[in-house]
């Protein structure tokens, strides 16, 4: 079986799911090339010295150039915050490595554009990190849709709830500065429904929305939390929320299927509630990420007297990626589709052929924040740009 060395840039909360997937996706699946854990980069000597050691890198970086020079390096992952995205990726295009980039694909359309330009130009892998893909409830959801097993769609509402922010002495950490995240709710966790929104139902239109910040000032942060990097110790200092909580915005697709999208960082025990829901003229399906290993479906075609939403237990050795893990009913967790991930990118590298999302799924994505930051601004419809 063949290798192609990984160079993965970020440490923190994603370079950890990352490493993880880096490191299990071998044990569980058939994968040719395997991925070598051949460096992990980042600024902070001392800190990323102790990440390769704890997660499982023969060696490190301190510079994503000296990373991506390297001739035992044939893929490079970003995982970093937004603001380093199309610098670190254009680079590893330049030299001709294959990218997997997390989400989202940039911080402005503009970079997008370029990054998916320079993605073509390069002819090799280019994929986006949309996790949530790549759980197999989603998947399941996704096929029924496609095999028509809901009928005509009409209807398409998702929320993605979050309260780690909740709490006004939350300090100001990256993910609440624009000139480092590019937006707040937005880019971080609308992207994701957006994503979902794409791959279940298909492309967006045009969208109308709003965008809140309510929390305009917390303490600067003394130094960052360690782990998800969604914690950190609090100074006396104050600063600027530059960012949105929150994003409420409606959406028409081209196929006319009417959406409503909801992302907030500040909803009261909402830890990490992804959730959609499809109508369709013969049914419904409900996902939430809260409650990963099931799918609430209902047919309109199931007999008189027995309808009604059920459960599917989305855990059989039939499901996506369920054969590779545990027997039906034994659960997956948020690590494991970022495993399906990277068991996916290789063999995309096998192929030559990028698995989805890739820079052009990343940049419609980006066209569709870019409109609702457009229209919260101009209070008025906004058509979203085309790749
Ligand atoms: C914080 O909102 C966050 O870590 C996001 O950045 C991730 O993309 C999401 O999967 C979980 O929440």
């Amino acid at each position: 079986m063949a290798d192609i060395g990984v160079g993965l840039v970020g440490y923190k909360f994603m370079g950890r799911a990352h490493s993880n997937a880096y490191r299990q996706v071998g044990r569980f699946f058939d994968v040719d090339p395997a991925p070598r854990m051949v460096a992990i980069c980042g600024r902070n000597e001392a800190a990323v010295r102790e990440a390769a050691e704890q997660l499982g890198w023969e060696g490190y970086e301190t510079d994503y150039n000296a990373l991506i020079a390297r001739d035992d390096i044939g893929l490079v992952d970003v995982s970093t915050p937004g603001d380093t995205h199309r610098e670190v990726v254009l680079a590893a295009l330049a030299a001709g490595k294959h990218v997997l980039c997390e989400k989202p694909l940039a911080n402005s359309l503009a970079e997008a554009r370029e990054m998916m330009d320079a993605a073509r130009q390069a002819g090799v892998v280019a994929m986006v990190n949309f996790n949530y893909r790549r759980v197999p409830a989603v998947q399941v959801a996704q096929k029924l849709v496609a095999d028509g097993r809901i009928g005509e769609v009409r209807h398409w509402r998702a929320v993605y709830l979050q309260d780690w922010i909740n709490d006004p002495s939350f300090p100001l950490v990256w993910r609440l500065r624009k000139e480092v995240a590019g937006s707040g709710a937005l880019g971080d966790i609308a992207a994701h429904v957006v994503d979902l929104a794409h791959f279940v139902v298909g492309p967006i239109a045009e969208v109308v929305g709003t965008m809140d910040t309510f929390i305009k000032q917390r303490p600067l942060e003394t130094e960052s939390g360690g782990g998800a990097g969604l914690s950190a110790a609090a100074g006396q200092e104050m600063g600027e929320v530059t960012v949105d909580d929150a994003t409420t915005f409606l959406a028409r697709f081209d196929s006319g299927v009417t959406g409503t999208f909801e992302a907030t960082r500040l909803a009261p025990g909402r830890r990490n509630y992804n959730s959609f829901e499809v109508n369709g003229s013969n049914g419904s399906i409900v996902f939430n990420q809260e409650r990963m290993n099931e799918l609430q479906v209902y047919f309109a075609d199931d007999p008189d007297g027995l309808q009604g939403f059920r459960t599917i237990n989305v855990t059989d050795a039939s499901h996506p990626y369920a054969a590779n893990w545990w027997p039906a009913g034994h659960i997956l967790g948020y690590e494991h589709a970022f495993v399906h991930a990277v068991k996916d990118l290789m063999d995309g590298i096998k192929a030559g052929q990028t698995p989805a999302p890739n820079f052009e799924d990343g940049f419609r994505c980006q066209a569709v924040l870019a409109a609702v930051e457009q229209s919260a601004a101009n209070h008025a419809w906004v058509e979203v740009e085309r790749p």
